[in-house]
């Protein structure tokens, strides 16, 4: 169809179709931002804006979506580099991996080349993935991970709270983050939920994983989530999916 056309014309070489927006994720005081999540967009002259669930989707059916992964995974690192052109180290950049994306055997190869191509290291690289790996062969993804970690590469649970994972299940993995899904902060506000984020946070550090919060948008939930410890938060609060230009200056803007 018309947009697995532009998918493939963005993977031919055609610049402007894919591109990535990036979120800061900052320490849990938000003094700091510790890491940006590379968030990807679509749009063309024919079809005007896709949603990424939208474009995604049409690539996992199509088989398009190892070669957009790669797409996307040379785009953040394009990213690492103008962060590191600016003498920012320390910070690194999240992307979201389909579990078909990780699934792949040449998945971890991929990534390797890509840093010596583009001369990054991959310590400022982090991976995101969604509770649906879980329906993968565990065993396989269990592999998979442990060479990212091997790598240097840091690994979140996306969304978490809403789909396969127990805590159990996690600790058996090499995970470094929860991704607190963002309809949990939202119920923050309400008080219904305190006993339930408390408890996730808490269980999380048991197994020492650290919490990203997601979806942060008020002082209100911030603050609670300060008060239960959580390490990381994310949100239109601080700032939306911005460009690399303006996620740039959020960087000095925090210093
Ligand atoms: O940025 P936005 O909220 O519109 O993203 C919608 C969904 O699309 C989110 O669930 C996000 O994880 C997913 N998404 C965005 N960019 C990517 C990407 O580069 N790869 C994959 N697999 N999913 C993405
Ligand atoms: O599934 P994933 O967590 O990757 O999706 C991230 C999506 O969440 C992005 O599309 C981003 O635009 C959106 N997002 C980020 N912060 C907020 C927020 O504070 N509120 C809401 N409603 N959406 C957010
Ligand atoms: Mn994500
Ligand atoms: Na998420």
């Amino acid at each position: 169809d018309a947009i697995e056309q532009e998918i493939k014309q963005a993977l031919g070489g055609e610049e402007g179709i894919i591109s990535l927006v990036f979120q800061p994720i900052y320490d849990g005081d938000v003094g700091q931002i510790v890491s940006f999540e590379a968030l990807a967009r679509m749009k063309s002259k024919k079809l005007g804006v896709i949603h990424p669930l939208e474009f995604i989707a049409i690539a996992e059916k199509r088989q398009l979506i190892i070669a957009l992964g790669q797409k996307i995974l040379s785009l953040a690192c394009d990213f690492i580099t103008q962060l590191r052109m600016r003498g920012i180290y320390e910070v690194s950049v999240a992307v979201n991996v389909s579990a078909l994306q990780l699934m792949e055997d040449s998945f971890i190869s991929h990534i390797v080349n890509l840093s010596k191509e583009k001369q990054i290291p991959l310590t400022q690289l982090e991976v995101e993935l969604t509770e649906s790996v879980f329906a993968q062969d565990l065993q396989f993804i269990a592999t998979q991970l442990e060479e990212l970690r091997a790598l240097g590469i840091l690994v979140a649970i996306d969304d978490f709270g809403t789909g396969y994972s127990s805590l159990s299940r996690l600790e058996t993995l090499p995970i470094d983050y929860l991704k607190l899904d963002r309809s949990f902060v939202e119920k923050l506000q309400n008080s219904g939920e305190h006993g339930f984020v408390s408890d996730i946070i808490s269980l999380a550090h048991h197994i020492d994983k650290l919490v990203i919060a997601e979806g942060v948008e008020t002082e209100e939930q911030e603050e609670e989530l300060q008060k239960l410890g959580c390490d990381y938060m994310q949100g239109y609060l601080y700032s939306r999916p911005v460009p690399a230009e303006q996620a740039l200056d959020l960087l000095l803007a925090a210093e």
